[in-house]
């Protein structure tokens, strides 16, 4: 192998790794959700699934709430509403059972978080959320705008992050 060769080979594999650093991929969950259930669009073949992606879920409005949660100290999280994720798949009932990576499921009132302009968080402060950090989307109320509401273990099970699928029912 000439000298070259080798030098082409080191300056490529250099090049690898920087894009890898640079990537959103190596910072971030990957950014998606599977929606199922009594929804009147659906994208998969068996026409039972709506698989948001990332560009799409990018696309919708961007909604900031600025709160403290019982796990991270005031910051500003943002994403869409919840809502406009139901009408994006259009969802035609209000209860909406949340799937997360670790297995807990919680189910919602889409009313509710509707009250509360709740969120789908995917970034905080600016910052995407990676799975060890609560992503790829975390579902945030303004609970220090709301403290007697939203605090308190009832209110906390509410707070569901590592979100990865719905069900609507
Ligand atoms: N993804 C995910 N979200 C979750 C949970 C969980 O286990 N996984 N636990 C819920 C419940 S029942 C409560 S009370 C709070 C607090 O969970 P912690 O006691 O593990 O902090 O987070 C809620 N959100
Ligand atoms: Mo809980």
């Amino acid at each position: 192998m000439t000298a070259a060769m080798t030098q082409q080979r080191i300056l490529r594999a250099l090049a690898a790794s920087l894009l890898a650093l640079l990537s959103p991929a190596a910072s971030a969950a990957p950014l998606a959700l599977d929606v199922q259930g009594m929804i009147g669009r659906t994208n998969d073949p068996d026409h039972s699934v709506y698989h948001i992606s990332e560009a799409e879920l990018l696309k919708l409005p961007v909604h900031t709430i600025t709160t403290s949660t019982t796990w991270t100290p005031k910051s500003t999280f943002s994403g869409p509403l919840l809502g406009d994720v139901l009408k994006l798949v259009d969802a035609r009932a209000d209860s909406i059972e949340l799937r997360t990576i670790d297995d807990y499921s919680y189910t919602v009132s889409a009313r509710e978080a509707e009250r509360y302009g709740a969120i789908l968080a995917y970034s905080r402060n600016g910052v995407r959320l990676t799975v060890s950090n609560f992503g790829p989307l975390f579902l945030i109320y303004p609970r220090d705008a709301y403290p007697s509401e939203l605090s308190g273990s009832a209110a906390e099970a509410k707070f569901v992050w590592q979100i990865k699928a719905m069900v609507v029912k």
